[in-house]
Order: structure tokens, then C-alpha cells, then sequence
């Protein structure tokens, strides 16, 4: 990797860390050992020009969270982070509190009443090697809505609804989200229709979760879940506050996200294996690489690959499709 050569391991390090970030100061502190770390010569000035308004960018993302962490109506901005980004939505009291702090290391409060959660809360959940993105949302209901929900829905890759199957009225709390975001073209659905007319709709994949089947009458109102659900989402029985289910969940949320997993390698060197990078499935050669760097999109030469459907070291050309845990070492 002839770009990545010239960049010190220190330099992909302080990358690597940049990608796992979750809070803007993170984000500021990596990029600025970054671009510290960045050779300054004339090769990377593109990259240090890069760096330089990823900084600034980041500064007044800081700026902004510490002036309007405590607004009311504010709009909540949580770059994407990992090989994917989750919502959790549903009713009140439904659960998406303690999901996330059973998934992830991040904190929200979780609480036995309804509008717990007044903000975002972003946590990364482990899976193997890769790292996904869930995001705690305040609850919907019929009356409720925090103004930022629904965007924050639309942008996000995935969804998780999540049903309460303590409560009698759980599965129609559910329609009732369902509902409130159809009112706002925002559709989720088990799969993305193959064609769209209405382009002003947006279509969330979605899994649903079916919360608390620890409690007593869960597997009754299950059924109900299934009849009035099954034909739309895929369907995952959990007890979040007692850990049921868990594995599956992590599995699912990964595999849902559709992605491969591809290794970087410097010549003559063993590959790193602690932090791949995530692509769509059917990438190219050249579609993976322009996410190590930008650079390598236009400047990509050739590339050896380690992994299926190759001989060891293998040559390939740009469009060469990706498989999972290839590895790829990068020449420009
Ligand atoms: N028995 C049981 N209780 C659960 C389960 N998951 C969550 N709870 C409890 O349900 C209550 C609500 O949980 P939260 O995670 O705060 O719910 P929420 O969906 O975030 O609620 P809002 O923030 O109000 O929307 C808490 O008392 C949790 O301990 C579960 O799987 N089984
Ligand atoms: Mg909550």
C-alpha cells in the first residue's frame, strides 16, 4: 500500500481509533493526532487539507452539543459509526433503554414508567470484530413525537421496533408507532420494496423485537404479535433486562446489515487483523478501497488478495467482487 506506506503505523492507529469513536471529543482528539501524525510533504497535502476541515468540522460539532445539549426542540446530529446504524424505536416503557445497555457500553436511563428517555443515547455493540451503531430514541405514541425522531429514523440504515410483551396493549403500541411515522413518509418495513415511485418516502429495514418474554403472558400476546406482524418483519423473541436472546440479536443485527468484512495488509507485513473495514456485499475492489482512502478510487493500480475464490496473493483488477474476510493488500 504504496499511500499507506508513507502513513506511520501511529498515523493508522490514531485512524483506526477515529473509526471507533463515539463522541464528537473523541472524534476531535483523533483527528488531531491525525494530523499530527500525517508526513507533511507535498504527496499528502490533499490528505492534510482533508484532515484540516474534518477538524473544523468536528470543533463546531463539539461546540454545538455543549450549547445545545440541554435545549428543548433541538436537532440531534449522530454520525455514523461502524458497519451500520440501528434505531431503537417503540412505545414507552417498552424496553430500548435497557436494550442498548445491555448491547453496548453506553448509558440511558432505564426506568419502570414511560418518557424515560427525553434524548438520544448512541452506543457501539460488539460483534466479532466489527462494531454497530444502536441509537436509544425517545418513545413514540399516538400524542408524542420528539420533532428529531423521525429524521433520525430516516437516516439511519436499520430500525428495531420494539414490542412489550408485559403489556396487553404492547402489540397495538406498535401500530400505533407504525402510524405516527407513516404520517411522516417514514415507512418501515421487512424489505426494501424492489421499485419506488413516491421518492419523498423513505423505507426503513426493520427487525422487530418482542421484549420481556420473561413476564407472565408473554407467549400469548407473542401470538398476537406474530399474527399482526409475522408477514411484515422478522421477528426476535428477547428478554432484555434477563440477557434472552442476545446472541441471536447481535447475529441478526450484524447480518441484517449486509455487509463483508475486509482486512488491510502492508507489503511484507502480516495484516491487521484487530479492525477490518465493512462494505455492502458485492463491493468491488475499487469500492473498498476508496473507504481505506479516497485516493485509492481514482489512483488504485493493482491489489493482492488473500481469501475466497483467489489463489493466495492473487493479483486482481479493480472490479474483482469482494468476499468476507478477505484480506487486501493496496498498491497506487
Ligand atoms: N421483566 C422485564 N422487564 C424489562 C425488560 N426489559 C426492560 N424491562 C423493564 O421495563 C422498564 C422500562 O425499560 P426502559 O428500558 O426504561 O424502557 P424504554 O423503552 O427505554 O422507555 P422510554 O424511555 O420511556 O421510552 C424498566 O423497568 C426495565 O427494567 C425485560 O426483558 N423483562
Ligand atoms: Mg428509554
Amino acid at each position: 500500500m504504496t499511500l499507506a506506506a508513507n502513513l506511520t503505523p501511529q498515523y493508522l492507529e490514531a485512524e483506526a481509533d477515529y473509526k471507533k469513536a463515539q463522541t464528537p471529543e473523541e472524534r476531535l482528539e483523533c483527528l488531531k493526532r491525525m494530523f499530527a501524525l500525517v508526513p507533511k510533504h507535498k504527496a499528502s497535502e490533499k490528505l492534510q487539507a482533508e484532515l484540516k476541515t474534518k477538524i473544523s468540522d468536528a470543533r463546531d460539532e463539539v461546540e454545538h452539543a455543549k450549547k445545545h445539549a440541554k435545549k428543548a426542540g433541538v436537532s440531534y446530529k449522530v454520525p455514523k459509526q461502524g458497519a451500520g446504524q440501528y434505531v431503537l424505536i417503540g412505545g414507552p416503557n417498552v424496553g430500548k433503554s435497557r436494550l442498548l445497555t445491555r448491547l453496548t457500553r453506553a448509558t440511558s436511563e432505564v426506568a419502570p414508567y414511560p418518557f424515560t428517555t427525553r434524548e438520544p443515547h448512541a452506543g457501539m455493540m460488539d460483534f466479532e470484530d466489527v462494531k454497530v451503531q444502536l441509537i436509544d430514541l425517545p418513545p413514540i405514541t399516538a400524542d408524542f413525537m420528539e420533532s428529531y425522531v423521525s429524521s433520525m429514523v430516516r437516516i439511519a440504515d436499520r430500525a428495531l421496533l420494539m414490542v412489550d410483551l408485559g403489556d396487553d396493549d404492547g402489540p397495538f403500541a406498535a401500530e400505533t408507532v407504525l402510524d405516527r411515522l407513516k404520517e411522516v413518509k417514514t415507512i418501515l418495513v421487512g424489505q426494501k420494496p424492489a421499485t419506488q415511485e413516491d421518492y419523498s418516502i423513505q423505507y426503513v429495514p426493520t427487525l422487530l423485537l418482542a421484549n420481556k418474554i420473561d413476564l407472565e403472558g408473554s407467549t400469548d400476546r407473542l401470538e398476537i404479535v406474530r399474527e399482526m406482524f409475522g408477514g411484515s418483519f422478522p421477528i426476535h423473541m428477547i428478554s432484555a433486562e434477563h440477557g434472552h436472546g442476545m446472541e441471536d440479536v447481535r447475529r441478526e443485527l450484524y447480518r441484517n446489515l449486509n455487509v463483508i468484512r475486509v482486512y488491510t495488509k502492508q507489503p511484507g507485513k502480516p495484516p491487521d487483523m484487530t479492525s477490518p473495514f465493512t462494505c455492502p456485499a458485492g463491493s468491488t475492489l475499487v469500492e473498498m478501497a476508496a473507504l481505506v482512502h479516497r485516493d485509492f478510487a481514482e489512483n488504485l493500480k493493482s491489489a493482492r488478495i488473500w481469501g475466497t475464490g483467489v489463489l493466495d496473493g492473487q493479483t486482481v483488477k479493480r472490479d474483482h467482487v469482494m468476499h468476507d474476510k478477505d484480506v487486501v493488500e493496496l498498491h497506487i
